[in-house]
Formats: C-alpha cells, sequence, structure tokens
C-alpha cells in the first residue's frame, strides 16, 4: 500500500498539487525543496518546514488512518509504505511504517548525512549539528534526491510480491514513488485507488474508489464484517 498527501488532507495537512489548497500552488518547489535552495537560502528553507512542523504537529490523525491500522490486523501480510512526512500513520497505531520520503519533525546533518540532536551553542542562527556544527535540515528527501536505500528496496520488494495494492491519496506523478503500483501491475497484483479526483493511475487500476480517504477507508474495513 501506498499513501500520499491526500491521506493527510482529512487532517487539515495540505497536499502539494491541488490546484487551490495545495503548497505548490503557494510556493515554488525549486525554491523550497531542493538541495540547491537549502545551500542558497537556508533561512527561508527552515522558515517554510519549521511553519509546516507546527502544522503537523497540530494535526490529528483521522479515520481513515485508523481504518488502516485495523486492516493491517486482518491480512496476514500488509506493508505500509508512505510518501508522507508528517508521522500521522505511527500516530495512529500504525507499526512497520516505510517512510519513502523522510520524516519532517527529524532533523539530520547535512554535512555527515545522518540524524543529529540540535547544537545548544549555534551561531549562524539556525539549526546546527551538536557532533560538527554543520547545519541540521530536515530528514526529508528533496527533489533530485535519492530515496532512503532501505525504504527504497522494502518498497520495490513489497510491491513486486503483494497480491493487492492500494494506491491512496497520491497524485501519482512523483517518482520512484508512482513507479510502485506500476510495478505491482506488472507482478500481476490488483490495483485499487482511493482518490477524490482520476489521476494517470486511475486508467490502469482494478477498482477506483471515489471520495475522502477519512471515509472511503473506514467503508472499505466495514465491508470485511459483511
Ligand atoms: C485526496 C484527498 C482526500 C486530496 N482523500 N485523496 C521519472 C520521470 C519523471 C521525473 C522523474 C522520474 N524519476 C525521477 C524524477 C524526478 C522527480 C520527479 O518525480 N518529478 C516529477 C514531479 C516529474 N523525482 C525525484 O526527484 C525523486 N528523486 C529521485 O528520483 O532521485 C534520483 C536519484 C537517484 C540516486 C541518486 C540521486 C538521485 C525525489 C522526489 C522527492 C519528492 N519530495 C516531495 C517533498 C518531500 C519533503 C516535504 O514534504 O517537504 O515529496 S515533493 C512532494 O510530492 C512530496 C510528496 O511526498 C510527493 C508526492 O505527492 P503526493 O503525495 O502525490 O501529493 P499531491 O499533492 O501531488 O497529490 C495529492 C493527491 O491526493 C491528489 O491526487 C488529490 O486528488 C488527492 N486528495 N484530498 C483522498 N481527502
Amino acid at each position: 500500500m501506498l499513501t500520499g498527501a491526500g491521506m493527510s488532507a482529512d487532517s487539515g495537512v495540505p497536499t502539494f498539487r491541488d490546484a487551490q489548497t495545495g503548497l505548490w500552488a503557494r510556493f515554488r518547489p525549486e525554491d523550497l525543496a531542493t538541495p540547491d535552495a537549502f545551500e542558497r537560502d537556508p533561512e527561508r528553507v527552515w522558515a517554510w518546514y519549521e511553519w509546516r512542523r507546527e502544522l503537523v504537529r497540530n494535526a490529528e490523525p483521522h479515520a481513515g488512518h485508523r481504518a488502516l491500522v485495523e486492516l493491517a490486523g486482518r491480512v496476514s501480510q500488509f506493508t505500509l509504505v508512505t510518501q508522507n512526512v508528517d508521522g500521522l500513520h505511527q500516530r495512529a497505531g500504525s507499526v512497520g511504517v516505510v517512510e519513502y520520503h523522510g520524516n519532517i519533525l527529524r532533523d539530520r546533518c547535512a554535512g555527515e548525512g545522518i540524524c543529529r540532536e540540535r547544537s545548544p551553542h549555534s551561531t549562524s542562527g539556525l539549526p546546527e549539528c551538536s557532533a560538527c556544527g554543520a547545519l541540521l535540515r530536515p530528514d526529508v528527501v528533496w527533489f533530485g534526491e535519492a530515496i532512503p536505500r532501505h525504504a527504497l528496496q522494502q518498497a520495490d520488494a513489497v510491491a513486486a510480491d503483494c497480491d493487492c495494492f492500494l494506491s491512496i491519496g497520491t497524485a501519482a506523478l512523483v517518482y520512484p514513488a508512482a513507479g510502485l503500483a506500476e510495478r505491482a501491475l506488472r507482478s500481476g497484483a490488483k490495483v485499487i485507488e482511493v482518490n477524490i479526483e482520476p489521476t494517470d493511475l486511475s486508467p490502469l487500476a482494478d477498482v477506483v474508489l471515489t471520495g475522502p480517504a477519512g471515509v472511503v477507508l473506514p467503508g472499505l474495513v466495514q465491508l470485511l464484517d459483511r
């Protein structure tokens, strides 16, 4: 299963590409979500991420997140791969979540590439690494950056080996994540899409459930009781 920003929309976390409300309607990704942007203007990038961290900290998981916890308990093997960086699945009780694009609430040293504590003695006014003094950055995957290796491998393996692949609340435009459903289809899995709108994946999916994740997913789990 793969979730995207639409999964968190019902918790009040903005998506990226929705025309009116998406983050990319108001901000340019190349100014905020690339390694070059961080090198050019770390203050600006950090200000944006601190704002989004606050949104995420104030958000709560919804009935759709809880339905996926329930679903995991009903099937023999279940792997939740998420593109979301907000940790809402884990807060709802999902375990073994594969964080494909990282986690916005963690800091990573921009020099060493590993998660580190903040130094209490910052000279730049920005978060600095307690070990080496380099700038810290959010532990997320920006455009042009590689997916963390363990997440890439685990997600590829489950997509190639699953019977049923759910694609929930993602525009299915950003690769390599968008390739996971294609991988599952090539392996003969059934693909179910949950979204409020059609995507490029919709014509290929076996079942398309149209509606908000917070409504459709609890309904899907209820069907298992019949
Ligand atoms: C609802 C709903 C509700 C609303 N209920 N549904 C192949 C082809 C073309 C390009 C590329 C390619 N391979 C790589 C690329 C380049 C690039 C890419 O894909 N670009 C495309 C945009 C064209 N990919 C990369 O750069 C990736 N890296 C890479 O490939 O590295 C190669 C490499 C290898 C080795 C060494 C070095 C490099 C990295 C991509 C990183 C993406 N990062 C972001 C930001 C994360 C950090 C942060 O949060 O700040 O990840 S961008 C953003 O998009 C975020 C998301 O996870 C990601 C996906 O978005 P998502 O989840 O689909 O959200 P939306 O908003 O697009 O869609 C929401 C959907 O929900 C919509 O469909 C709505 O209808 C729906 N919805 N409400 C259900 N209530």
